[in-house]
């Protein structure tokens, strides 16, 4: 996590080294008689909470690789500037991708309000086409929704639409466009918005920590910049936040922290979050809060398209637990696909041969795929590795959506800086058995009784051989 606030423009400029807590409402008067000025942000990093410093009090969430909106009181009023426009992204370190997005970035910042309050946000499009804003689970007036053609018209390149509407609910929400949708949200364009509760509420517990992110996917090709727009379901790239492993962000906690992470999915599959070493509770979904009665502890949810789900829990065990979805091919990044399956065939000597016509040819997964993991393998520029990362106790072998949840006693409260691998007590990590081998005790009666072995007459044994037909492919 960067510290560094500087990289945010507030609303003075050029004030250098300004808190995050400061710039959430200070506004000069030449500005409050304009719109405000859009806050752009330029950095991937997972920036510091939004400690607010007008309106109502609330307990600010932490945007995995991400920010929160600064906005400006007005007459009672919260007003937000989101700027549509063509964004740089950094998905991983040495892997850029260029994008759509709100503000500098994809996704673009998370907009938190408190249940109540009056709220007023100025979208500019600086895109190339028309573009709309929906606000994804908000109860608001139907002109307010944001689907162009539908319930108002399309902002069009150069123009600023304003949206105002009173925070009725409190929950987590999304916000997207609703025009040019499949290009769009395909492009990156795409938001969370917190609405906290005004005060205690009975389903909504208080949290130490509070985490959200979205889910993502971009089908980009190998060392191009630019998504592929028209896929439907091969997306190569699977993200939180336009991020993948290992450029995500690990969840830093305290031991005993009460911890919440919100995650909402604008990609085109479900996708089961993962958590390991705790069981979690599903608190939320954007419908609202769940009653207490209707919560079961999981360690999996599967978070469905167009919906979001928050989980809870004690992290009350130390260590460096992985969280991720546990769709196996959504943990690796682009060149992982269309690979035929080569175990157990032996290639030694042939990719010798082969070498010496192509260089730097390599076979892949004759020893499964984890090889790949620690692999030089020369990639085009700005490509992500398939499966890369290097963790304590070698390579991780790891892409996509994947992240480790970093619970550690000596944390103080609101540090959120990565502290390190986790020294594990003596004693507590797996280990090589170094002594002798017991022979399996083969079972002898593999059908039981009703099928015992010894019946069996090796003649009946059917086998069906199918010939190749003109029509299969010959290698
Ligand atoms: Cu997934």
């Amino acid at each position: 996590m960067s510290n560094n606030i500087n990289s945010r423009r507030n609303f003075l400029g050029g004030l250098g080294a300004i808190t995050a807590a400061a710039s959430a409402a200070a506004v000069s008067k030449v500005a409050m008689a304009a719109l405000p000025e859009p806050v752009i942000q330029t950095r991937p990093d997972t920036m510091p909470p939004l400690v607010p410093n007008t309106g109502r009090p609330y307990n600010p969430v932490v945007t995995l690789n991400g920010w929160t909106l600064p906005w400006r009181m007005n007459k009672g009023v919260k007003e937000f500037h989101l700027v549509a426009e063509p964004v740089v992204r950094e998905m991983a370190p040495g892997f850029t991708a260029h994008l759509w997005g709100y503000n500098g970035q994809s996704p673009g910042p998370t907009i938190e309000v408190v249940e109540g309050d009056r709220v007023r946000i100025f979208v500019t499009n600086k895109l190339p086409e028309h573009t709309s804003v929906h606000w994804h689970g908000q109860r608001l007036p139907n002109g307010m929704d944001g689907v162009s053609g539908l319930t108002q018209v399309a902002i069009q390149p150069g123009k600023t639409f304003v949206y105002e509407f009173v925070a009725r609910r409190p929950g987590t929400f999304m916000y997207h466009p609703h025009a040019d949708e499949m290009t769009q949200m395909a492009m990156g364009m795409m938001g969370t918005w917190i609405t906290h509760p005004k005060g205690a509420h009975p389903l909504i517990a208080e949290v130490d920590r509070d985490f959200v992110f979205l889910l993502n996917a971009y089908d980009i090709d190998p060392g191009a910049y630019t998504p592929k727009i028209m896929t439907m379901l091969d997306f190569n790239l699977w993200s939180w936040n336009s991020r993948i492993f290992p450029g995500i962000d690990p969840l830093v906690v305290r031991k005993n922290d009460k911890v919440r992470i919100r995650v909402g999915n604008l990609t085109m599959t479900n996708h089961p979050i993962h958590i390991h070493g705790h069981e979690f509770q599903v608190t939320g979904t954007d419908g609202g809060p769940i009653p207490h009665a209707a919560r079961w502890p999981e360690v999996t949810t599967d978070v469905a398209v167009g919906q979001m789900r928050q989980f809870e829990f004690l992290a009350d065990e130390e260590g460096d637990w992985a969280f991720h979805c546990h769709k196996s091919h959504h943990t690796m990044n682009a060149m992982g696909h269309n690979v035929p399956t080569l175990i157990g065939v032996d290639h030694s000597g042939v990719a010798k041969q082969i070498t010496e016509l192509i260089p730097d040819y390599m076979v892949m997964g004759e020893r499964g795929m984890a090889d790949m993991g620690e692999m030089e393998m020369p990639l085009p520029d700005n490509t992500a590795p398939m499966m890369t990362g290097e963790g304590p106790f070698g390579g991780v072998a790891m892409g996509g959506m994947f992240s480790v949840l970093k619970v550690r006693k000596e944390l103080k409260r609101g540090d959120y800086k990565d502290p390190g691998w986790y020294r594990h007590p003596q004693g507590s990590v797996a280990y090589e058995w170094t002594g002798k081998l017991a022979e399996p005790n083969r079972s002898k009666s593999a059908g039981g009784k009703s099928m015992p072995l010894q019946q069996k007459n090796q003649a009946e044994v059917e086998v069906q051989v199918r010939k190749p037909t003109g029509k299969m492919h010959h290698e």
